[in-house]
């Protein structure tokens, strides 16, 4: 894999003198780089990340290395990556205005994005840790999952153009192939990067010697490789969004690719049930019910929003070639069945997705703090326990789930679950 002559990865010394000609930056932070503090803040598993202050403002700087950074440089990564999460900040900034981080400066060269400081906002995962609600996430999030799957189909775009991006993003091949192993591979056989929770054993054996599950997990992943649906995020868990107490915004897009409309928000679900399980560990028993209650309301505000959204743009924004009012509403024939039918299957595979994320980020490479901050360790394993069988529940038999009182009584029933 060839890392381009030019690139230079920048550390806190380089990076004034590196960026100092730019005039987006100098527009936002001041033309003096002997006037910046300079930090590099990147805690997740791939990027350099500076914050960047200066007289005038605040900037993020986002780098992308030429390999893993949680593993280092015997996995080598492309760094074209960070064209492909430029394309899709664009993409949704134009789908969802406001939703995501405004891009100032992109340079190819370099595989950096100069981008929006969102202050005081933090990682959602943190906040969920450490029991802060968020005013209107559900609402937010279900919202900026329908406009970005609707407004990314051909129920809404030309053929040509939605054809054209489908090309474009297949150059991106390196970082399905991430999802396609890490997600949907691995957790279901002894693969080398694997870990677990001492004393899950047995219950990992279970999953791994169900052919019935794994066959279900591989025709999700059949779908997730194949099925061009619509530009999905591709990795919208909760440190992908960052939030205030009452705003929050979608960052860090560099797994999208074209995908099935229902990956995101399972994906997303699985996030919020993986934070409603670990809550013993993380409240005291007098706010712990209710925390985890309003977890669970976060993710039926999601699925209603994205509902209402999706069938709002459904009704006045649906342009593409698919479910053409020339087949219906011009002969006087009301479209309401085709959407709901649409929104149901939607629903049917988000619960598979979700399922498996559940799995990965227990038994694959890349856990999740939710529960990797628990110290005691038979309580970790007892919650895990929990994550993991409600995830093969939702797997198996998504359909049934397909509803919210169906998928809220369930985690309910395993949050309840003794485990010994
Ligand atoms: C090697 S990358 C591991 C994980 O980090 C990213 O955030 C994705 O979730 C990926 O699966
Ligand atoms: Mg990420």
């Amino acid at each position: 894999m060839d890392t381009p002559d030019l690139y230079r990865p920048l550390t806190p010394e380089t990076l004034g003198e590196r960026l100092s000609g730019i005039s987006a930056v100098a527009d936002r932070i001041g033309a003096d780089p002997s006037d910046w503090t300079v930090r590099e803040v990147g805690d997740g598993n791939l990027n350099l990340v500076f914050i960047v202050e200066g007289p005038k403002g605040t900037i993020i700087v986002k780098q992308a290395l030429p390999y893993v950074r949680l593993v280092g440089d015997s996995w080598p990564l492309p760094l074209y990556r960070a064209l492909y999460e430029n394309h899709a900040l664009v993409r949704q900034a134009a789908r969802d205005p406001g939703a995501v981080p405004e891009v100032y400066h992109f340079d190819e060269d370099q595989a950096l994005i100069v981008m929006e400081f969102l202050s005081p906002h933090k990682i959602l995962r943190r906040k969920l840790i450490d029991g802060e609600k968020v005013a209107g996430l559900g609402t937010f999030l279900g919202t900026f999952c329908a406009r970005t799957a609707f407004r990314g189909s051909e129920l809404s775009m030309k053929s040509a153009d939605k054809k054209a991006d489908v090309s474009l993003f297949a150059g991106n091949v390196e970082i399905p192939a991430i999802t396609e192993a890490l997600v949907f591979t691995d957790p279901y056989y002894a693969a080398e990067m694997n870990r677990h929770t001492e004393g899950l054993d047995p219950v990992v054996a279970d999953l791994r010697t169900n052919a019935e599950l794994k066959a279900k997990v591989q025709r999700f992943l059949m779908k997730f490789a194949s099925n061009t649906e619509t530009m999905v995020h591709g990795d919208l868990h909760s440190g992908s969004i960052m939030s205030t107490d009452s705003d929050s915004r979608v960052i860090d897009p560099e797994f999208v690719q074209y995908g099935p409309l229902g990956f995101d928000i399972g994906m997303l679900t699985a996030n919020f049930l993986m934070a409603y399980f670990s809550q013993p560990a993380h409240r005291s028993a007098e706010t712990l019910d209710d925390f985890q209650e309003w977890v669970l309301s976060v993710i039926a505000e999601t699925f209603s929003s994205f509902e209402a959204e999706f069938t709002r743009l459904w009704n006045t924004e649906r342009t593409g070639m698919l479910y053409p009012a020339s087949l219906f509403e011009d002969q006087g024939q009301a479209s309401d069945f085709a959407c709901a039918g649409l929104l149901q299957e939607i629903r049917n595979e988000a619960m598979g997705y979700c399922g498996i994320e559940m799995h990965r980020r227990t038994l694959s490479l890349a856990h999740n703090a939710d529960f990797e901050e628990i110290e005691d360790k038979q309580l970790k394993r007892r919650l895990e326990t929990r994550n993991l069988l409600m995830g093969a529940d939702l797997i198996l038999s998504p359909e049934s789930y397909g509803s919210t009182d169906a998928l809220v009584k369930l985690a309910r029933q395993f949050n309840k679950k003794d485990i010994p």
